[in-house]
């Protein structure tokens, strides 16, 4: 039927609740405050709402470390107040999706201590549980069962004297990861994804799905800078992973009647890969978050920073557009609460703050695929000049600075000046809503501190109008909701165009719009923009002052060629 695949329509909004709308006051948003503020979303045209984990969780990792999976956060609100939510949503048409964490559970998740107590629990294996390297000293360092690093920083083991083995961790202390290859955990996890079906939501988004099938030889991983082997070969598309995805389509979604939106979020991901993922005839899931286009900006690992150029940036996406063209589908984003500002890191967030904001948008949108829009995004947030090591949050920047002011001896101010372009927590500073004290966000102290340009950036100041980067995107949305091309349209870059212009266009037969970027600070000339003023779509300068042939800095236009 025409609904089956609603998803390819569709623009989906992320919210990551802690830093979203405080309705209580204690300085961490919660699910009232989203419900507050349901119409921004909705009014913006956004069609699904994806919640960053709301569940019970010690927060070692925002929520990404999940207690009990079948409850709310009390931080968050209560099951009452995601019905409530839920129902809201979809009285505005719109839809739900939560994020499903499940290659790892928090430490204190129960199945973790029951596992954890000896090894002949009812739960032994259900966690990745080895003994030390024969010849060493369990418990000291070189006696971990192989040389996997941790995501943030240091050995992927870590040592349980109440078992007397390791276990294995890809990201914190506080995340050990499931075992998949046990039937019971598979058995658990689904009925888990049921009772949220069955409840009303409307998909997911998985956290890490493709790292779910580890090659069970855990076998040494090529060395890395950090003195750790990087055990990506052996788990980021493990020897089962099609068959556990099949699995879960199977027993989760063929067996209910909805129609759900399904991305795994999958580092290190081959469009190959992807392909196999997400082409008609499997269908194990929807779509897929692919990495390229967020690594080029960095050398090997992410506190390496690198420049990124347009070639860079318009070769890698547009590899994927043509990969997945035919079978899979494409996710579009620039954006989420683990990237640092788009604005800041693509775009100009100064001189040129609104035009690059949304010439990057423009570029985005416009690709074949659903695309995706962080909180904050649609006003222009950009980074934070966070100078004091206390204001950060973040597990990983906080281990990351630690690991590399004292073993790797850097500089303090150089690992500062790292953290503030990469740091996740760029991401994760309350949403700016107001000019006024808290920003709209919350009445009483803020969990992380505020960027201090909400004075000026902000969600009221932009729905008054004038450089309105909200406007625009609700502008952009609603040209794809117009223009079915933009949808099932295909794509073909324009690859002879000087190196800071970035154009495609998207064609079904003879109807096509084209799509001319300039993702620079300087003005460029170039003959093939070539069309009448009355062809314009849409663009981030006034139409009456764009000329063909010219595109002024960071200006985006995008127009329907006959
Ligand atoms: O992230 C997985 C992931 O690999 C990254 O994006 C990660 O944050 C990055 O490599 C760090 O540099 C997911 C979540 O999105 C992230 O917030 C969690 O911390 C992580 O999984 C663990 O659940």
């Amino acid at each position: 039927g025409g609904d089956e695949a609603w998803w390819k329509s569709a623009v989906v909004y992320q919210v990551y609740p802690r830093s979203f709308a405080d309705s209580d006051g204690d300085g961490v948003g919660d699910l009232p405050g989203v419900l507050a503020r349901l119409d921004h979303i909705a009014d913006l045209g956004a069609d699904v709402l994806w919640l960053s984990p709301i569940y019970p969780s010690p927060q070692h990792d925002n929520g990404y470390d999940i207690s009990d999976y079948q409850d709310i956060d009390p931080m968050f609100g209560t099951l009452a107040d995601l019905d409530a939510l839920l129902s809201a949503v979809h009285d505005r048409g719109m839809k739900l999706i939560l994020d499903l964490v499940v290659n790892h559970t928090s430490a204190e998740h129960p199945w973790f201590l029951e596992s954890r107590r000896r090894r002949d629990s009812a739960k032994a294996d259900w966690y990745f549980w080895r003994d030390a390297r024969p010849g060493t000293v369990p418990g000291e360092p070189g006696s971990e069962p192989n040389n996997w690093g941790s995501a943030f920083s240091g050995s992927a083991w870590e040592w349980a004297p109440d078992r007397g083995q390791y276990y294995l961790h890809l990201f914190a202390v506080s995340q050990p990861d499931l075992n998949w290859d046990n039937q019971e955990v598979r058995d658990a996890v689904f009925a888990m994804m049921g009772w949220w079906l069955d409840r009303g939501v409307d998909g997911f988004r998985m956290d890490v799905i493709n790292f779910i099938s580890k090659d069970p030889a855990l076998p040494d991983g090529p060395l890395t800078r950090s003195g750790y082997g990087d055990g990506m070969p052996h788990f980021s598309y493990g020897p089962q992973i099609h068959s556990y995805l099949a699995e879960m389509k199977r027993r989760v979604f063929d067996s209910r009647t909805g129609s759900y939106l399904t991305v795994g979020e999958m580092p290190g991901v081959t469009p190959g890969q992807a392909r196999a993922f997400t082409d008609r005839d499997r269908g194990q899931l929807n779509m897929v978050f692919q990495f390229e286009h967020v690594s080029l900006d960095h050398d090997g690992d992410k506190w390496t920073p690198r420049a990124v150029t347009v070639p860079d940036l318009r070769e890698t996406l547009a590899r994927w557009q043509v990969e997945l063209a035919h079978d899979g589908w494409n996710s579009l984003y620039w954006n989420n609460h683990d990237q640092p500002r788009v604005v800041s890191r693509y775009g100009d967030d100064a001189t040129y703050w609104f035009e690059s904001a949304t010439a990057l948008a423009t570029v985005l949108h416009l690709h074949r695929g659903t695309p995706y829009i962080y909180q904050g995004e649609e006003l222009g947030m950009t980074n934070v000049p966070f100078s004091d090591i206390g204001s950060f949050r973040d597990i990983e920047s906080l281990r990351y600075y630690e690991q590399a002011t004292t073993a790797e001896r850097l500089d303090p101010s150089h690992v500062m000046a790292t953290l503030r372009q990469k740091s996740r927590d760029n991401a994760r500073t309350p949403m700016q809503w107001t000019a006024g004290p808290g920003a709209g966000f919350t009445t009483g102290t803020p969990w992380i501190p505020l960027n201090p340009n909400h004075s000026w950036l902000n969600a009221d100041a932009q729905k008054a109008g004038h450089r309105s980067i909200y406007c625009y995107y609700k502008e952009l949305i609603a040209l794809r909701r117009a223009e079915p091309v933009l949808i099932d349209g295909d794509f073909e870059l324009y690859a002879n165009t000087p190196d800071t212009v970035y154009a495609f266009r998207r064609c079904v037969a003879d109807d096509c719009i084209e799509v001319f970027a300039n993702l620079s600070g300087d003005e460029v000339q170039l003959d093939a923009l070539d069309h009448g003023a009355d062809q314009v779509l849409l663009g981030n300068y006034p139409i009456q002052n764009t000329v063909p042939g010219r595109l002024a800095p960071w200006e985006a236009r995008a127009f329907r060629r006959s």
